[in-house]
């Protein structure tokens, strides 16, 4: 069987649809993949499972397992042709009896090459990687029947897992529209849906606004992803670190009333520097009242922050008033949603977060992003994978070491951090701390840019 006759049987028996179909994020997809019934047409399933031995029969394993249910009907067939071994990761947990979560008889130290139906953001396959793992089973490659995801294979690399895709969505889409079952209008709509950004989450249009777009550009001119949050109480302590560290960060990130000296002329001379060393300033002011309130803090007081930061912190607990309070009226200003702090014991959990992305989607206008924090890459790319697509993931907590200090704020490495698709990160004790400011600021600068290309 051929990959094209492939791809046709599967849009025959509706595996393979396309239309208006909402996903169980609540975005909308003009296409949907489901390959469970695929088991209930023979000839299909027999010819899939030759295609899939015909292209992993040079692969080095020991094992082959389907990730249950989809994939674990064809797995089995793949097995008998290539006359390998089946192992599978139990779906359900065990209450009782044997704790083991491999089902089949093995050998510790062998080689597993898993299989799924499907690809999108990885978690499934990683998380049964880590189980076969923790067996002392050794995973090197995934085979996946349809990769729909935006470069998934790349971030799986960086894991040290190597992606064997059959299909992918552009050969499906190529093939279906070669035999008249597209339209060149859906076919241009799926295009523009996926839009080959990242590994964004699809939400059907790029949520950039004009802020975040100069602070993508900038991060690419500097070549740093790097924001100092210089928390200092004290002008003289502040510029002095600035001086040493400003090219070679991407944005300045003050808490204003933490300053004993503040005066008007700071925030001139803050202007005069951010404009000499190209860098955008970022206020972490964290509002979290009503509308009218926000609107006066933001706007008056000593600080006038609207003047002069392009960024604030907000937190969404208010709900979307605090973004119509701070922002109507205002242009040229944005903001970034606190979705997930990086401090131990905080009441975001994941319902919240969710609530939080879609309150900065729908006010993708003023909204450019999440301040996110995660203790490890896996649980950091699962909150990117949920990000709206043009939107920006922060990370703080960020140290070239992991740990903690005194009142739980929870470092991540700059490896983890960028690994798991941080945009930018956020470093305040790791830099202003350090011996020396300037070497610290470029080695954060250098060690993040190195995973962001890649
Ligand atoms: O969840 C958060 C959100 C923010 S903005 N955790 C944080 O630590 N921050 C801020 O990042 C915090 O207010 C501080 O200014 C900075 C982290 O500083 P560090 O010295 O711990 O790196």
């Amino acid at each position: 069987m051929k990959k094209e006759y492939f791809i046709l049987r599967l849009h025959d028996i509706g595996a393979v649809k396309f239309g208006e179909f909402t996903l169980k994020s609540g975005h909308k997809s003009p296409f949907y993949f489901d390959l469970r019934d695929m088991i209930s047409y023979p000839e299909l399933l027999n010819k899939t499972a030759y295609l899939i031995a015909d292209e992993i029969k040079n692969l080095d394993f020991d094992y082959i397992s389907g990730v249950p249910y989809t994939a674990l009907p064809v797995a089995t067939l793949v097995a008998d042709i290539l006359d390998k071994p089946l192992i599978y990761i139990r779906k359900e947990e065990k209450a009782y009896g044997t704790k083991n979560a491999v089902i089949g008889k093995f050998e510790e130290r062998s080689k597993v090459l898993i299989i799924d139906d499907l690809i999108t953001t990885g978690d499934s396959l990683l998380e049964t990687a880590e189980k076969f793992k923790t067996e002392g089973l050794e995973i090197t490659d995934f085979f996946v029947l349809i990769d729909r995801s935006n470069n998934i294979k790349k971030y799986l690399a960086q894991q040290g897992y190597n992606l064997h895709a059959l299909i992918n969505l552009d050969k499906i889409i190529e093939v279906l529209k070669e035999n008249n079952r597209i339209t060149n209008d859906q076919k241009t709509r799926i295009k523009n849906f996926t839009g080959k950004i990242s590994y964004d989450n699809k939400t059907g249009k790029n949520l950039e606004n004009h802020l975040t777009k100069l602070l993508k550009d900038k991060i690419e001119k500097k070549k740093s992803n790097l924001i100092l949050s210089l928390d200092v109480d004290n002008q003289k302590d502040l510029f002095e670190i600035l001086n040493k560290t400003a090219k070679h960060i991407v944005m300045l990130k003050t808490h204003i009333d933490i300053l004993k000296d503040f005066n008007p002329e700071f925030i001139v001379k803050l202007k005069e520097y951010a404009i000499k060393y190209d860098f955008m300033i970022f206020e972490d002011r964290k509002f979290a009242d009503i509308g009218n309130t926000v609107k006066k803090q933001y706007t008056g007081g000593i600080y006038k922050i609207k003047t002069w930061a392009h960024f604030i912190t907000v937190h969404a607990t208010p709900g979307e008033g605090i973004l119509q309070g701070l922002f109507n009226g205002v242009t040229g200003r944005s903001s970034f949603l606190l979705a997930k702090m990086s401090s131990k014991g905080n009441l975001m959990n994941e319902t919240y977060t969710r609530n939080v992305f879609n309150m900065g989607e729908k006010y993708h206008e003023v909204v450019s992003g999440y301040i996110c924090h995660a203790n490890g890459k896996e649980e950091l790319r699962k909150l990117k994978n949920k990000i709206p697509k043009g939107q920006l993931m922060l990370m703080p907590g960020v140290k070239l070491k992991a740990g903690t200090d005194a009142t739980g704020q929870q470092y991540t490495t700059v490896e983890d951090a960028m690994q798991g698709g941080a945009d930018c990160i956020i470093v305040g004790r790791g830099i202003i701390e350090a011996e020396n400011s300037e070497a610290a600021a470029k080695e954060y600068k250098e060690r993040a840019w190195k995973i962001y290309k890649g």
